[in-house]
């Protein structure tokens, strides 16, 4: 068994993993409080101690942090150790305007590539792999991340970073990549590009771990037949530490929490209360060994459930399915809930690619939305007729998924930008907020 996948740690008892739970929570708090002025006052405010915090159970107590406490303490009000102790800056693009820096120790890069390494070594990496990394490097912790974990597993590691897909293909070829990682919307396109070269026979890939960007279980089974591989979901968020807070084994039914390092909780967006295991509801992450950035109850915005029902993996760490939209990526369309993951799965169903865009507007006081599909290269020579029947048919099954009437709109092939890091799938004219 190679070193980092961690058995001792990965399939410990549910009695040991609360103890270390516990125990570094009462830590974190302590640490946090001392250190943390923009967090001390608000547990002060709360009438909250780190005395009153003595496991667990106990977390309920404390104040969440959410994404407008980040923008408020920009860039340093939430570092909890000197500067010069800390090694590495990561960031989001910030392209909502929502810029969050986060900040770590050689210590907490060090745990958050275990964690890389674990989730490698879940998808059956091992040192005579050759991992190919074609997630951004840089700012954003997908390469950075990803490519810590494959030097721990000691595979050969191969930091492309994204873009240039004709060098990525002749680098997998060459060299005989055998695990790629990149968002699952890249993955779809290398795929295509690897076809229309007639290459697929040349590459050697036997697993991909992708994540960063929702994904259905409709483009997993898409892209594992055009690639010919597994492929492996892997979620994490900058502020918890980038990839790797949760990854996907064998059994691909979900992601295990590395709870040794990572409190998950799920609560109701709109009362912040907490809700049992198997409820639906917004991801709340507590960091209990970060030194650097260490969130407590960091309000995610991320839709999912938790479950700790026995994983053939033999993993005990908790699992969390794949985020089901963003509580604040959710479109509210006439009123309705909409996810773009709901649209994408009825596209995928009825034959179509994973190129789409979603715009959303309003015209006379009243929401439009309208599906922008690539057709296949086989359902372009279609005659007017059968387009509009296809049309039709989208429609009518868009509208049994949302409830809701959805416009369709049929593009040539290739008409829909593709990306080389999270794709943009949502276009929201509307100017809400
Ligand atoms: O996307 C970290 C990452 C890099 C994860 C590479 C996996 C692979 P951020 O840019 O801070 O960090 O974006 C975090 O992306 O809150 C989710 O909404 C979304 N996300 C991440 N992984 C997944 C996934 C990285 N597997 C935000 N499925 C998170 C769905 C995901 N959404």
């Amino acid at each position: 068994m190679e070193h980092y996948y961690q058995p001792e740690i990965e399939c410990a008892s549910r009695e040991q993993i609360k103890a270390w739970q516990d125990e570094r929570l009462v830590k974190q708090v302590k640490h946090v409080y001392d250190n943390v002025p923009y967090y001390r006052k608000k547990m002060d405010e709360k009438g909250v101690t780190p005395s009153d915090i003595r496991s667990t159970e106990d977390l309920h107590k404390l104040p969440f942090i959410t994404k407008e406490d980040l923008r408020e303490a920009y860039p340093y009000g939430l570092v909890a150790v000197p500067l010069g102790d800390c090694v590495r800056i990561q960031s989001t693009s910030g392209t909502t305007g929502r810029r969050v820096v986060a900040f770590y120790t050689q210590h907490d890069l060090d745990l958050w590539e275990d964690c890389c390494a674990r989730a490698i070594m879940a998808a059956g990496g091992t040192k005579e792999d050759v991992v190919h990394v074609s997630y951004g490097y840089g700012l954003f912790t997908g390469g950075p991340g990803l490519n810590g974990g494959s030097h721990k597993v000691g595979s050969l590691t191969l930091p492309m970073s994204s873009g240039n897909t004709d060098r990525q293909i002749q680098f997998m070829t060459d060299l005989g990549s055998t695990i790629l990682c990149c968002t699952p919307s890249y993955a779809a396109y290398l795929a295509e590009c690897i076809h229309e070269k007639g290459m697929q026979d040349e590459i050697k890939l036997k697993a991909g771990i992708f994540g960063a960007e929702a994904w259905t279980e409709e483009m997993r089974q898409d892209i594992q037949k055009s690639l010919g591989i597994k492929a492996y979901d892997i979620y994490g968020l900058t502020e918890i530490s980038g990839p790797g807070v949760s990854f996907e084994c064998s059994s691909q039914s979900g992601m295990h929490i590395n709870e040794d390092h990572f409190i998950a909780e799920i609560i109701n967006p709109v009362t912040g209360e907490v809700l049992p295991e198997g409820e639906k509801g917004e991801l709340v992450f507590t960091s209990i060994t970060k030194e650097a950035f260490p969130l407590l109850r960091y309000r995610t915005r991320d839709i999912c459930v938790l479950s700790r029902e026995k994983c053939s993996c033999g993993r005990t760490h908790v699992k969390m399915t794949k985020p089901m939209g963003r509580s604040d990526d959710m479109l509210i369309v006439k009123g309705v809930n909409v996810f773009p993951s709901q649209i994408e799965t009825v596209l995928l169903n009825k034959g179509y690619a994973a190129n789409y865009q979603i715009v959303v507007d309003r015209v006379n006081n009243s929401d439009t939305i309208e599906v922008q599909v690539e057709m296949t290269p086989e359902m372009f020579s279609d005659s007017l007729s059968q387009m509009a029947e296809r049309e039709k048919e989208l429609i009518g099954a868009l509208k049994a998924m949302l409830g809701i009437y959805a416009k369709v709109k049929l593009v040539a092939p290739k008409t829909i930008a593709r990306s080389e890091g999270k794709a943009k799938r949502v276009i929201d004219k509307r100017n809400l907020y």
